[in-house]
């Protein structure tokens, strides 16, 4: 190692040594692996820049057409594994920490997570900005740099305690702070109104600052850009009390302004509805519209053709404040004409809609809106006031259609709908599973369904194939290669060829021992993370999402019970050892979903503690779910569990990631779990309970989860044990909150009825895994049928349909 490397140094291992001598700032005889750490990313960060610095000019110098992400949320977990495959700098990484004796994986390990988001619609976001780069979309990403993302999950006695997740706390090398790209925010105060001019007199603000993090493409030197707001009190608000001495009052001052930015709302159960939460959405907003504005600006002479060089995307309604501000934009600080400016607003935006669930969506008291975003309501009921005369033309006379499709709900508090904003705004409009799609016009958008058809799309949801298997599996990966040729990554479709090889016993010899070596790596991570020894030779079942009831984790415990149970009463039948794991968070207000991991510890106790049961089944939940442990557990898995009630699950998105790893999925027919069904075989997936038709026809018909407890011994003894105290002995009644909504209180998600299809199906999958061989066979099949759920297929279908931007490679 030679430690005097210049910064000109070309190996990456001089570039290395060169970076813990010059930016890291230490010994590079005596560096620690943090600092290697710090050191490798520099490596890779210098090549983002550049890419960055190149794509950029590229893109201005053509005048692209851009589409802008707009989200709350961005999921983004480690870069540096990413950002290395990325600039083909692998390998000389890994060769450059091995002249420190170090291992990269060991070294990237290191990384704290970027986690900000909760869930699906985040990590969604991810994986679109991994693909927009790699099809060379001209794209940005627009979200909030939170100092504390998504918080730490640990468990204490079973119980979940959150932690504040301080991910820049040693900082990061990723981010690109663009010291000179300020804008002000402006909040509160009255609107006056002069010669037909509104103007907005603002009673605060703040500055928001960009933080850019580069995100590459792959097989592509394009990148696209992830531009992150930071909150930063106004220059002069606290120089006042500065001078007066009085730094108490200067400090809050500035808590005040910067509190904006400070944590992610860490629920994805029920929508914030705090002022704070207000104050964020529309935070980021006005500081994107800003910075698009001005983008536009330096290339084109005005906003008159603003709709033809950029695209909008709202990420589900938070960022849907978006549609005022830009009418806002136009007609107060740029003289448009109102009908001017409606026009090039529903020609630059488009929405998503990610949940059906009607408690999920967004609604902000028109007093809340008023005292935050006064001038931005007045646009609201304007918008409004169009929109119902322009609806009445289609059923005169018909009060209730108007109602329903008001801007604003009026049973009650008056409160402004935000997903009837967004579809008013938008040219288009999408779900993200067929399934999904279908349902929206059906149910929760029918109305709007009926004047604008021809606005609602599909998208359905998919993966980046880099993390998700290139990163995630790298056995899997190295196979693939061999046989395919290491196109996939950029062509996932290319993974049909696996069916001509389901057959072929080496092949199916290789993959099983590369479904082995995952499993003992992530049985190893069991035992490290938990302390429960599980064995790599039993059935993996995973289940892995945020802990919600639609999900039905609560199911899955019932089947776990169901078999322990039956293990005891038969304990020399032939069973299949099994592993079921859990992972999730719950979010901290979601009491239910608290009492759902205390119970899968109170079982998991129970269960692994029980010497007649042995390696027969074992329950064990992984804390702290999150991008980087899901890498770890999705190659592990050997069966998939996705089986919310039907019609609930908009799309799911781990259900792609794990049956790209070769886990069968069991799974209702829900959400992209039905896509999944097509494009694996029906052979190739374990579909059972009501579809959803039969939720609602029973629902209809009147649904009484009592008679099902009653008459079904298996499950009366499951939810007896449960209620009475069985897994809870230090305190009977631990459960009852759980158990009793399920008989007495309506069993909203309908557990009930499906539990006899569930466990039926189960003793199928069984059935399966005693034959390895089928079993492997079924896996290679469903690698080889995922290669429709890449997010470039997606992604690409996007920018044809929605944003009609021309990517440069499909
Ligand atoms: C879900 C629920 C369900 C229970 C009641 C309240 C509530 C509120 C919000 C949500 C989900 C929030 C948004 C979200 O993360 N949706 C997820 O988006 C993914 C990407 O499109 C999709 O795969 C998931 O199915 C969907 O839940």
């Amino acid at each position: 190692m030679n430690a005097s490397a210049s910064p000109l140094a070309t190996t990456s291992s001089e570039q290395i040594n060169a970076h813990l001598l010059h930016t890291v700032g230490v010994d590079p005889n005596r560096a620690s692996p943090n600092e290697l750490m710090q050191a490798t990313a520099q490596v890779a960060r210098a090549q983002l820049s550049k890419r960055w610095v190149a794509t950029q000019a590229k893109e201005r110098q053509q005048k692209a057409r851009r589409v802008v992400y707009l989200s709350m949320e961005f999921l983004m977990g480690r870069t540096l594994s990413n950002a290395l495959a990325a600039l083909n700098l692998t390998d000389g990484a890994a060769q450059g920490l091995a002249e420190h004796a170090q291992k990269l994986e060991d070294i990237a390990n290191l990384e704290p997570d970027a986690a900000l988001g909760n869930g699906g619609l985040g990590r969604l976001a991810a994986c679109f900005l991994d693909s927009m780069a790699t099809l060379g979309l001209p794209s940005w990403g627009y979200g909030i740099r939170y100092e504390y993302g998504m918080f730490a999950q640990e468990i204490q006695d079973g119980c979940q305690v959150e932690y504040p997740d301080s991910w820049l706390k040693d900082g990061t090398p990723w981010e690109f702070p663009r010291a000179d790209i300020t804008y002000t925010v402006r909040f509160g105060g009255w609107v006056t109104h002069e010669n037909e001019k509104a103007v907005w007199q603002s009673t605060g603000e703040v500055a928001a600052k960009a933080y850019d993090m580069v995100v590459p493409g792959h097989g592509t030197d394009k990148v696209s850009t992830l531009r992150l707001w930071k909150a930063v009190a106004p220059d002069h608000i606290d120089l006042g009390a500065f001078n007066s001495g009085d730094y108490a009052r200067a400090a809050s001052a500035k808590n005040e302004y910067e509190n904006i930015s400070w944590v992610l709302y860490p629920n994805d159960s029920t929508p914030a509805g705090r002022e704070l939460r207000l104050k964020q959405e529309y935070f980021f907003v006005a500081a994107s519209m800003q910075d698009l504005i001005q983008r536009h600006l330096d290339e084109h002479p005005s906003l008159h053709n603003l709709d033809e060089h950029v695209a909008i995307h709202l990420n589900d309604t938070h960022p849907a404040i978006g549609v005022a501000e830009l009418m806002r934009i136009l007609c107060d600080e740029h003289n448009f004409t109102w009908p001017q400016a409606w026009a090039i607003c529903t020609k630059t935006f488009s929405y998503t809609n990610h949940t059906l669930m009607p408690e999920a969506l967004e609604t902000w008291p028109v007093s809340l809106m008023q005292h935050v975003l006064p001038r931005h309501l007045e646009i609201i009921f304007r918008i409004n006031k169009e929109f119902l005369d322009h609806a009445a033309r289609f059923l005169p006379g018909d009060h209730e259609f108007l109602k329903r499709l008001s801007l604003i709900d009026e049973t009650g508090e008056r409160r402004v709908r935000m997903a009837h904003l967004s579809v008013v705004g938008s040219h288009h409009i999408n779900g993200v599973s067929a399934l999904h799609s279908e349902l929206l016009v059906r149910t929760i958008f029918s109305d709007f369904a009926t004047i604008w058809p021809d606005r609602f799309t599909n998208m359905t949801n998919g993966v980046t194939p880099r993390r998700w298997l290139a990163q995630a599996n790298p056995g899997l990966s190295a196979l693939l290669d061999d046989t395919l040729g290491t196109g996939w990554r950029l062509d996932l479709g290319q993974l049909k060829r696996l069916e001509a090889l389901q057959d072929n016993a080496a092949f199916a010899e290789k993959f099983r021992a590369i479904k082995r070596a995952n499993k003992v790596r992530l049985a190893n991570y069991i035992e490290k993370t938990t302390g429960i020894t599980v064995s790599p030779d039993s059935l993996f079942d995973v289940q892995v999402k945020r802990i919600h009831e639609y999900k039905r984790q609560l199911l899955n415990v019932l089947h776990v019970i169901t078999r322990y149970q039956a293990i005891l009463a038969d304990p020399h039948a032939p069973w299949v050892p099994r592993t079921v794991i859990f992972a999730g968070k719950a979010a901290s207000s979601y009491q239910s979903a608290k009492s759902i991991i205390r119970l899968i510890h109170d079982v998991g106790l129970t269960i692994n503690n029980d010497p007649r049961i042995g390696d027969k089944l074992k329950l064990v939940f992984i804390p702290n779910y999150g991008v980087s442990v899901a890498e770890i557990i999705m190659p592990g898995a050997d069966l998939s569990e996705q089986i919310s009630t039907a019609g609930t699950e908009a799309s799911g998105t781990g259900n792609m990631k794990l049956a790209l790893n070769g886990a069968l999925t069991i799974g209702t027919d829900d959400g992209a779990n039905i896509e999944i069904r097509q494009n694996v075989g029906d052979d190739n997936i374990f579909i059972f309970g009501l579809k959803t038709p039969e939720v609602r026809a029973l629902k209809v018909a009147g649904y009484h989860p009592l008679n099902y407890y009653n008459n079904d011994p298996a499950l009366k003894a499951v939810l007896d044990a449960i209620a009475n105290g069985q897994f809870s002995p230090d305190e009977l009644g631990r459960y009852r909150g759980l158990t009793d909504p399920l008989i007495w209180g309506g069993d909203h998600y309908m557990l009930l009825a499906d539990y006899a299809s569930y466990v039926a199906t189960q003793t199928l999958v069984d059935e399966l895994y005693r034959k390895p061989d089928q079993w492997c066979q079924r896996a290679i099949r469903n690698v080889a049928g995922m290669g429709a759920f890449s997010s470039d297929r997606t992604i690409a279908a996007y920018a044809r349909d929605i944003w009609s931007i021309e990517p440069e490679h499909t």
